[in-house]
């Protein structure tokens, strides 16, 4: 039997070059060896207000994102955590296991609540349970994420953990899938920080779906470090975030890379990359048009099936060793 990997994506905003190369392209390398369930998880984008009609369209969007990068929906379950209901009954048995004490450590619930915590929702706050719920609920053995959701996995591990030692055996104890290439794509403009849907400097993120001449700006403005070497350097975070970037999209090896730009400096180094981006992103927008909104609903309808059912032999048994029913 294959072992299972879960992921998910938050419809919220665009989706960008790090959560590609963080997230979607392990995704699409995974898939055909492991069973496969990739989410759209919407109760985890209502945590912060949404318009509900712009929800609607990105998450049927974001199903689209998938497909154009590369999840077969033959191989893979695609499908959208709202409509299984399993997800927030799991939620709610987890947030009587997990601590006060364990969610106040969480970074994320830090960043997004802007260090407002008394006005942000309790969704935002217990969301790392949800998670653990979406990823429990199935059993899963791997968890492919980028580097920001670490934390996140290691609280599930915990809660299985836990719940397994007070009701009996009940979880997989689900292993985090973290690549150390594009795990953390950082800012185009200040490589301290991560590449964010969010972030208000508009050159500072690559969105898929963004033309060619958006992407030669943004890489055009992106910021350097001092030196002028094009080579890998953990000390020069800037120029090996870019690197990065050009490695993965062009599947060459580091030394290939580094070999390429010896001796020619950041202006011809950033048209190169510029390039590379646009001609990635050419044919993953053509197939992004491909797909009708029809056609995205019965496969997100199929997999919300299949998901049902097997979420609903997970929630069976958790209930019953909780005593509940
Ligand atoms: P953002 O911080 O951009 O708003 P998010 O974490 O809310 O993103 P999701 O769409 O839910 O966005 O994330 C999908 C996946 O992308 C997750 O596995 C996350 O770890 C990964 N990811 C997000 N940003 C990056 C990044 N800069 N580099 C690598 N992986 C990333
Ligand atoms: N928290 C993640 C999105 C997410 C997720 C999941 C990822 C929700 N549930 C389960 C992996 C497995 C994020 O913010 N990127």
């Amino acid at each position: 039997m294959k072992k299972r990997i879960f992921s998910g994506a938050q419809p919220t905003g665009e989706l960008h070059l790090g959560n590609y190369l963080g997230a979607t392209k392990n995704w699409v390398e995974l898939q055909n060896d492991y069973d496969s369930m990739f989410c759209i998880v919407d109760l985890h984008a209502i945590t912060v207000p949404q318009d509900p009609l712009v929800l609607r369209r990105k998450t049927l969007d974001l199903a689209r994102i998938y497909l154009a990068a590369g999840i077969d929906p033959d191989v893979s379950t695609v499908f959208v955590q709202s409509a299984v209901p399993a997800h927030a009954e799991l939620a709610w048995a987890l947030n009587c296991i997990a601590k006060m004490g364990e969610l106040q450590r969480m970074t994320q619930f830090k960043d997004k609540s802007g260090g407002k915590s008394e006005s942000a929702s309790v969704g935002l706050f217990t969301y790392p349970v949800l998670m653990a719920a979406d990823i429990l609920l199935y059993q899963t053995d791997l968890v492919p994420v980028g580097q920001d959701q670490k934390q996140h996995l290691e609280l599930t591990r915990d809660i299985a953990e836990r719940f397994n030692r007070d009701y009996g055996e009940t979880f997989v104890v689900p292993d985090p899938y973290i690549l150390k290439a594009g795990a953390k794509i950082l800012s185009l403009k200040d490589p301290s920080k991560k590449m964010s849907k969010s972030d208000p400097n508009e050159n500072a993120t690559i969105f898929l779906m963004d033309d060619p001449d958006t992407v030669m700006r943004k890489v055009r403005k992106a910021v350097t470090d001092s030196g002028t070497t094009v080579e890998f350097d953990e000390n020069r975070p800037a120029i090996n975030n870019l690197l990065t970037i050009y490695r993965m999209l062009t599947g060459k090896s580091e030394e290939d890379c580094v070999t390429e730009f010896e001796g020619r400096g950041y202006g011809e180094f950033k048209p190169a990359l510029g390039e590379t981006v646009v001609e990635f992103l050419r044919p993953f927008q053509e197939r992004y048009k491909q797909f009708d909104d029809e056609e995205l609903k019965n496969i997100l309808k199929a997999g919300a099936e299949k998901a049902r059912e097997l979420a609903r032999t997970t929630i069976d048994n958790t209930y019953k060793n909780l005593g509940l029913r």
